[in-house]
């Protein structure tokens, strides 16, 4: 039984170590700049998973981890290694028949272990080279990882390997060459957890971007946006009418922030152009910029949730770009796609009518978060982010839906995204029992580019009340409300909805995320205690 422990413990410590080697490997090539892609084969995996992950998957993994969902994709990854490296180990195990061709030969169970071992390998580097783009570089570091993880395990297995024909030990290893085994292996694994972890560490770039954006500083425009001290209502628990940046909600399929360097970064506007175009960002600086409030709202978010934020971004009209490039006839969606491969398929019409539609280098007032698209990302008011806000991006391409389609197009997505009314209860907390006497309902509610011109709610099976609004500086961006209520003690289901600008009140209807939004009234319980 204990043999099989060091076994496990072997193949673990042999896919630690190759880990270890590949990420450090990794770190380097692309640091070297010898790396074009994603050399770390950890990165690359996770990436090529995601990229395969279906609209139910990826609304599962959102609606249990929400902005987690990459640590619990590493947590899963980190889980499902461990026990396919911990069974081949056991494959080579000592239980199993002793080798015929004397001491020190492999086995038919050894030559299937390192098979397996270098399969696993093989993964990755298929990994690695499914990545946008990938040049061989890239692969290094997985392969040299793998030989020496190979390496380790046969090592390994030598010492455990029970007996050779001349001195047979059929009760398996000694406990000598156990201990020693386990020894060994603990100590690879924790090395190689390390290694790991250097890897990682070493392989952030984040000082490039952090000292461009100080350099940078704050972005000033001639015609600046001024919140009215009327769009607050200033409520406890209520969502600000601001996001800071720092607690902007991040959704993305990246699965390490790209680190984009703006003196290198270029948006070139292809496609269906009378001349392709490419702009610096200095070029973008230089331009005469705008500034514009509008609310992000992310297509998975559940009624109620809170992926959505509001921002004044700063940016240079997406219609003024597509001007200078001269857009021909029949174009009608702008694809625009990020270093990271990503995608999204925007209608031309959003893009160059009147609205705000920004190549974003601020948000409210400081150069973009590495995590929000630094340097220049995409902003369009009234559209879910998944067909319109591409973070880092470095192409817009004229085209048509019917050539092309934004990267959740083929994963269940809609093609199309406008963003549905919505309307959510801040407080009272769910949960959170209130006193008796006059409680405030408060929250905020959604229809960019249409917004919002009443907010009602219902408490228990009363009537809809209507709330008092803020003022709305802008149709593009959320709207604070909020209702005084004597409340009396009891239990109450309390419900919100909301009219958009067209005078549509928000259906009542229930509908999952997938494939174009959720709809439905945001209903809690509120309990008031005498
Ligand atoms: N490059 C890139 N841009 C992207 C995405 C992405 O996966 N990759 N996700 C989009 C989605 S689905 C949303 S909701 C918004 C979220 O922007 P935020 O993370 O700045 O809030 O970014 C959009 N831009
Ligand atoms: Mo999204």
């Amino acid at each position: 039984m204990r043999s099989r422990w060091a076994a496990a413990l072997a193949g673990v410590a042999a896919g630690a170590v190759t880990l270890a080697v590949a990420e450090v490997g990794a770190a380097l090539v692309m640091r070297g700049g010898l790396g074009t892609g994603t050399a770390s084969p950890l990165v690359a995996v996770a990436g090529a998973f995601i990229d395969r992950t279906p609209a139910w998957l990826k609304d599962f993994a959102i609606q249990t981890f929400g902005t987690n969902d990459k640590l619990a994709l590493f947590v899963g990854m980190g889980i499902v290694l461990t026990g396919v490296c911990a069974l081949i180990g056991l494959v080579g195990g000592p239980t199993k028949p002793l080798s015929e061709d004397g001491e020190g030969q492999r086995n038919h169970y050894e030559k299937v272990e390192l098979g397996l071992f270098a399969a696993v390998g093989v993964v990755g580097v298929l990994a690695v080279a499914d990545r946008p783009d990938f040049s061989w570089p890239d692969a290094l570091p997985t392969v040299v990882g793998t030989l020496v993880g190979l390496w380790v395990l046969d090592r390994l297995w030598r010492r455990l390997a029970p007996a050779t024909a001349a001195a047979p030990a059929p009760m398996g290893p000694g406990a000598a060459s156990r201990r020693s085994v386990l020894l060994w292996g603990g100590a690879l694994t924790a090395v190689g957890a390390l290694g790991i972890l250097a890897g990682r560490a070493l392989s952030r770039a984040g000082e490039v971007v952090e000292a461009a954006r100080t350099r940078i500083g704050r972005i000033r425009v001639a015609d600046p946006v001024t919140v009215p001290a009327g769009a607050t209502q200033g409520v406890a628990g209520q969502t600000s009418y601001l996001t800071p940046n720092e607690t902007f909600y991040r959704i993305d399929t990246a699965v390490t922030v790209p680190q984009v360097d703006p003196e290198t970064w270029r948006l070139r506007v292809t496609g269906m152009v009378d001349r392709e175009i490419e702009l610096t960002f200095q070029d973008l600086l230089d331009a005469e910029l705008v500034e514009a409030l509008v609310t992000l709202t992310c297509v998975s978010n559940y009624v109620g949730g809170d992926l959505a934020g509001n921002a004044v971004w700063t940016g240079l009209p997406v219609r003024e770009v597509l001007a200078r490039a001269g857009v021909r006839e029949g174009a009608d969606m702008v694809l625009s796609r990020s270093v990271d491969g990503f995608t999204a398929g925007t209608p031309l019409e959003a893009m160059t009518d009147d609205r705000n539609a920004l190549l974003a280098v601020a948000q409210n007032g400081e150069p973009l978060l590495a995590e929000h698209g630094f340097p220049v990302r995409v902003v369009v008011p009234g559209l879910y982010g998944y067909v319109s806000a591409t973070k880092w991006v470095t192409e817009l391409k004229v085209t048509r839906f019917d050539q092309d389609e934004g990267y959740w197009t083929p994963r269940g997505w809609s093609a199309l995204g406008p963003v549905k009314t919505a309307s959510r209860i801040d407080v009272p907390r769910p949960g959170e029992p209130v006193a008796a006497g006059e409680v405030v309902i408060a929250g905020v509610a959604w229809a960019q580019h249409r917004g919002i011109d009443k907010v009602e709610v219902r408490i228990g099976d009363g009537d809809w009340q209507e709330a008092t609004l803020a003022e709305e500086p802008t149709i593009d961006s959320w709207r604070q409300w909020m209702l005084t209520w004597p409340a009396e003690p009891g239990e109450y289901a309390v419900s919100v909805r909301a009219t958009d600008g067209t005078g549509e009140v928000q259906t009542q209807e229930r509908a999952m995320p997938a494939p174009d939004g959720a709809t439905g009234w945001h209903t809690i319980d509120v309990r008031v205690e005498g």
